[in-house]
């Protein structure tokens, strides 16, 4: 199996990040996003909406959307769990895990798009919608940073999948300046976990 991943571009990250806190290696393919190799005939045959990452199995099996390769994973290998065991768990990490794609995530990724206009080559960015989501993007910080005062991660006691997209999306969120804010202690204080990590390096 390989992975077609892009080093610099925050949703592979995830990926990675996932599968190295499980120890699992993959032949990972790198794809070329600036020049727009991802919209290649191939690579659209893979995806077709010509996003990284994609996963691609021995038999020709192609599995895009990064949450979703994380769910073959874990299923593959489920141990350790990072889209939780019992059914609370697993709601919990769900919810977590939603919020920090829609919220947080999906607004810094809306923010750079629409304000650098990073892709105009292949998008019409709007750069009054690009400011919106900025301002999405700190206000779910802030959330977060409440909720982290009496929760040591995300979703409760357990690192989990919420923790890896919201970590990620912070540190990509420094290319568009939206940073933790020094008053954002328990934020901050996750945020050190998290980076403490190994996996963190992925
Ligand atoms: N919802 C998708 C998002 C994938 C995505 O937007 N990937 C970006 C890199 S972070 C990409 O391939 N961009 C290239 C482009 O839009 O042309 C996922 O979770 O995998």
């Amino acid at each position: 199996m390989k992975i077609y991943d892009t080093k610099t571009a925050p949703t592979p990250r995830r990926v990675r990040m996932f599968l190295a806190e499980k120890g699992i290696d993959v032949e990972y393919v790198q794809v070329d996003i600036v020049s727009g190799e991802n919209l290649s005939p191939e690579m659209r045959a893979k995806n077709p909406l010509g996003k990284v990452p994609i996963l691609e199995l021995d038999d020709g099996t192609t599995i895009s959307e990064s949450t979703a390769i994380c769910h073959y994973f874990e299923a593959l290998q489920p141990e350790p769990r990072l889209l939780g065991n019992t059914p609370v768990e697993i709601g919990l990490i769900s919810q977590w895990q939603q919020r920090a794609e829609l919220y947080l995530f999906m607004q810094v990724g809306m923010c750079f798009q629409h304000s650098t206009g990073y892709f105009k080559d292949r998008m019409n960015p709007v750069p009054e919608y690009g400011k919106e989501a900025g301002i999405n993007a700190q206000k779910f910080l802030h959330l977060l940073d409440k909720h982290l005062a009496h929760s040591t991660y995300l979703a409760g006691e357990q690192f989990s999948i919420a923790d890896i997209t919201a970590f990620t999306a912070v540190d990509f969120a420094r290319v568009v300046k939206i940073r933790i804010q020094s008053d954002q202690v328990h934020l901050q204080r996750w945020y050190d976990a998290v980076n403490a990590r190994e996996s963190a390096r992925a």
